[in-house]
This record gives C-alpha cells, structure tokens and sequence, in this order.
C-alpha cells in the first residue's frame, strides 16, 4: 500500500502591524479546518506566519522588535491552534519569530504531528538582505540585523515518511535541497515571505513568480522529493509579497498552486512512495554522484576564478581572448 500524505498549502494573506495573535490564530485554525474538511494530515502555513514580515523596517534598539517574537511555542496565544490540530487530527508546518532564553533569535519552523506533538523544528540557514539600514530602499530588508543564522538542515520522521525543512531564502540555494536530499527527505517544507520589488535589481521583479517556481521545481525533481511552497501573500504595509504558494511532485511537476494573494489552501495527496521512482533511478545518489570532485562546494564560499584562466583572459591575442 502506497504512503499517502494528503497535504493541504495554506497560504495567508497579508498580516498588518496591528493585527493581534490571536487574530492570525484564528485566521490558521480556520485554514486548518478547511485542511480538516478536504481530508488533510498535513497543513503547512508560511513563514514568519504569526505576524507581519517585520524585518523590513529599521528599529535603533534591536529589543524593540522583540514583541515580534516567541519566547515559548506553544505560548498562550499560539495554544489554541495545537488545541485545534489535536482535536482534528490534522498535522501542521508553522514559521514564526523565535527568541531563546539565552537572547538568541532565530527565524523559525516547525512541524506538529496529528496529536499535537512538534517532532520537527529547523532554524533558517540563509539570511538575505542586510545587516544595515539602507534608507535609499522603499522598505528593508534586515532579516541580517534581526536573526541569527540558523547551523543546518535537519530530517524527521513524520506522516510516514522522512520530512525536511528549509525556509524562505534557503529555497533559492541548490545545496538546501541536496542537504536534505541526501539525508532521503521525501516532502519538504518551505514557507516564504518574498517582496515582489528587489531593490538591489528591480530588473528582477516580474520575474519573482518565475524564479520562485524555478527553485521549488527544480529542487523538487533532482531531489526525488515532494516539496511544499507556501506564501504569506499581497499587500502588507503597502509592501506587495508574491503568492502563487503550490506544491510539487517528486518528478518536478505542479500538483496544486494558489490563485490569489489571500488566505487559500490547496491540496494535493502526496505519495511518498513516488520518491522512489526519481531517487532509484535518475537521482540515484550512491550510484552516480562524484562527491571527490564536488570539493569547492564546501571547501571555498564565494567564487575564485583559477589564475591561469584569469591570465587567459588578460592576455590579448592570447587563447583567452
Ligand atoms: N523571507 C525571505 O527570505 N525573502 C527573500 C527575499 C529576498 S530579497 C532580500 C526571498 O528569497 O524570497
């Protein structure tokens, strides 16, 4: 008998400044009992899903974005929807701001399984934009100034399966899914906040739903993986956030994708066991990858050009030129 997961994308809408917790947790447990109604195990919200995507204002004094965050998940506002997932049956991804006893903050996800129970949590590895306020740009981007990197990519045992975790920005980045891939993740979660204008590159704006797809598609495929993409969405503090939230088969193909920018959950029954069919053969790591020549990927950061191409280049009337 095949693994079924049924999956539910439960993207939201925007969250304003002013919107309470418990408003958006009413707002996630009326997307988890649709998820219930359409038969889902699983029901994956987005990142940052409790509040709006704050790093993209500037603050002098760090701790006064604090309120941003979770000292405790579950937490008295938060509670209510492990309640709810419990008594339905009903699995859930959840992104949130978390602060650590010990001062640390993490841009977070986690995974709680049909009773409630969270069996999986991951910490966002890739933090984009900057460090620094940068009033040149129409909102920031400071997730670099807000959070701490998180120290890797984990797997779980979940729904019958091996789950993964990966958030935002990590979807951009080959290595995210490979990490996961090669520890036999089988469905991935990915919640994104993702501004439709990029500042540094505006050239790239009408190609964000593309370059979204792009990723979450790819990585699907070479992976041999289901991967779940889900958006908070439209128009939040007069910042446009891209939707299109979908999930995507193991063979790369989309199994369901949202159509507007508001709450909206699709569904798709995921089988597990279709993995097998892209990582026993194609993808089938122990027998093809080539590990001793893949040595840059860890061994260098950014990018060196080998010197004797450089000369090359620099040489005119030279093969370089
Ligand atoms: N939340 C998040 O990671 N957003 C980024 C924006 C990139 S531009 C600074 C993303 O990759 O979608």
């Amino acid at each position: 008998m095949n693994r079924i997961v049924t999956v539910g994308a439960a993207q939201t809408g925007p969250i304003q400044r002013d919107d309470t917790r418990s408003e958006v947790v009413e707002r996630l447990i009326a997307l988890l009992r649709r998820g219930a109604d359409a038969g889902c195990d699983l029901v994956v919200f987005p990142e940052l899903a409790l509040t709006t995507f704050f790093p993209r204002w500037w603050v002098d004094e760090r701790a006064e974005f604090d309120h941003f965050f979770e000292t405790e998940m579950p937490g008295p506002d938060t509670q209510p929807l492990f309640d709810e997932a419990a008594r339905l049956g009903v699995g859930f991804h959840l992104g949130y701001a978390e602060l650590t006893p010990e001062g640390q903050h993490f841009n977070t996800a986690i995974v709680v399984d049909r009773h409630g129970t969270t069996i999986g949590k991951y910490r966002k590895v890739h933090l984009p934009g900057h460090h620094d306020h940068q009033p040149w740009r129409e909102f920031q981007h400071l997730e670099r100034y807000y959070f701490d990197p998180g120290e890797g990519f984990g797997v779980f045992a979940g729904f019958g399966g091996v789950l993964g975790l990966a958030i935002c920005n990590d979807r951009r980045w080959s290595e995210t899914y490979r990490v996961l891939g090669l520890q036999g993740c089988e469905l991935a979660m990915i919640g994104y906040n993702t501004p439709i204008h990029y500042a540094p590159d505006p050239s790239q704006d009408v190609l964000q739903g593309f370059h979204n797809r792009l990723c979450l598609q790819s990585g699907a495929y070479q992976n041999g993986m289901w991967v779940v993409g889900v958006a908070k969405a439209g128009d939040e503090e007069g910042c446009d956030l891209l939707g299109e939230s979908a999930i995507f088969a193991p063979s790369g193909e989309v199994a369901a994708v949202c159509s507007t920018v508001g709450d909206e959950l699709v569904v798709a029954e995921c089988d597990l066991d279709l993995c097998a069919d892209y990582k026993d053969t194609l993808f089938d790591f122990g027998y093809y990858r080539r590990p001793e020549v893949y040595g840059p990927i860890t061994d260098q950061k950014g990018v060196i050009v080998p010197p004797e191409v450089v000369a090359a280049l620099e040489d005119p009337g030279g093969e370089g030129t």
